[in-house]
């Protein structure tokens, strides 16, 4: 009759060569996890007001650059002037920041002092 030891051997048992002392011997355990993609932070363009530059050109600019019809540009353009400043569009930060350079450049080329700015959303 055989009996089973049942103390554990006192020396800890030798490696194979090449091989680390945890290694099964080729079973593989993955770990489920869902992997999570943040989206990309986003950047509001805002316009402001002033007292000079023509109503029509930041119509105009708000049809241009942020691709509003004639009749949302009016009422963005208008809500800036009543509140001093109003959200033109939602964009990933660099093209906000185009946007930005499109519409300073076009004000300062045609001598108004029309401002915006990009700011992060929330
Ligand atoms: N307040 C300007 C005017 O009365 C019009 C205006 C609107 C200017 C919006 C800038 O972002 C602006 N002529």
């Amino acid at each position: 009759m055989k009996f089973m030891a049942t103390t554990p051997p006192s020396q800890p048992p030798v490696p194979t060569p090449g091989r680390p002392a945890s290694d099964d011997g080729g079973s593989v355990v993955l770990e489920r996890r869902t992997q999570r993609v943040e989206p990309p932070k986003m950047y509001q363009v805002v316009m402001l007001n002033d007292d000079y530059t023509p109503m029509e050109f930041v119509i105009v600019v708000l049809q241009e650059f942020f691709s509003k019809d004639r009749e949302t540009a009016t009422q963005i353009m208008l809500k800036i002037h009543l509140d001093g400043k109003g959200v033109c569009g939602v964009y990933p930060r660099d093209i906000a920041a185009t946007k930005v350079e499109q519409v300073l450049g076009a004000a300062h080329k045609a001598g108004h002092p029309l401002q915006c700015l990009s700011e992060p959303v929330e």
